[in-house]
């Protein structure tokens, strides 16, 4: 492949110390140079995650530069705590938090300057799916971050097309579905710039589990997963990983 695969697992409010321990003794054990393994713990225990090698993102950041914003968490912070990662506009930030697509990209830029890796999340509810809005709905989205940053911003960066519909409710899109969306976003950005499209890691997520995963890795634009219930479970994580070599 031209792309490295990644599995990032999304913990969601979920994980404690306990899980830190038993899930990176599980990953440690793996050591693949073939995949990217990435896990986002809850904040407190970003660090603990960090000191077990495990490659480690945060959930969310502040959009802010330090100052008055109680319970808000600073990007440098976490960069300096020593993580890689960190997911701007998951859709439940997007839902349940309204998050906005221009709140989405300032959180972007926040994250970039100061060198953390923004994986963005796009995808769409079940009612544009149904209306057929899934390809304008994640075209805004990218589109917030392009407007504001310009494409070369995407260089470093991850994108992660999760339909809000396959989010924690077992339904999933066929491997061909969500292959179809990868390839219109990699489309559109390989209009403005055909190197960094190539480049560009695009995962998968919504209810992906071992069972799924092999074939949905196998398509030619899906680089990967963004695995939240099933990164809660040793095995189940574990054996996705290793469908992704
Ligand atoms: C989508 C995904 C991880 P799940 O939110 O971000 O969760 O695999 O539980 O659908």
């Amino acid at each position: 492949a031209i792309r490295k695969p990644m599995v990032a697992g999304n913990w969601k409010m979920n994980g404690s110390l306990e899980l830190i321990k038993e899930m990176s003794g599980a990953i440690n054990n793996v050591k693949s140079k073939e995949i990217d393994i990435v896990l986002f713990p809850p904040f407190p225990l970003v660090s603990s995650m960090v000191l077990t090698g495990v490659c480690t993102g945060a959930q969310t950041v502040s959009e802010n530069e330090p100052g008055a914003f109680t319970g808000e968490v600073d990007a440098k912070l976490i960069k300096d705590l020593g993580a890689k990662y960190v997911l701007v506009g998951h859709s439940e930030r997007r839902s349940i938090y309204n998050e906005s697509n221009t709140k989405v990209a300032e959180k972007f830029a926040r994250a970039q300057n100061v060198g953390l890796i923004p994986i963005l999340c796009v995808g769409e509810s079940e009612t544009e799916q149904e209306n057929g809005k899934t390809e304008l709905v994640v075209s805004t989205q990218i589109d917030a971050i392009i407007n504001k940053l310009g494409v070369a911003a995407l260089k470093d960066s991850v994108i992660a097309y999760e339909p809000v519909w396959a989010i924690g409710t077992g339904k999933t899109a066929s491997p061909e579905q969500a292959q179809n969306v990868h390839k219109f976003i990699r489309d559109k950005i390989a209009s403005l710039d055909g190197n960094l499209a190539q480049g560009l890691t695009i995962l998968y997520g919504g209810s992906v589990n071992e069972k799924n995963s092999e074939l949905l890795f196998a398509q030619t634009d899906i680089d990967g997963g963004l695995i939240g219930g099933a990164s809660l479970k040793a095995d189940s994580f574990i054996a996705i990983c290793k469908s992704a070599e």
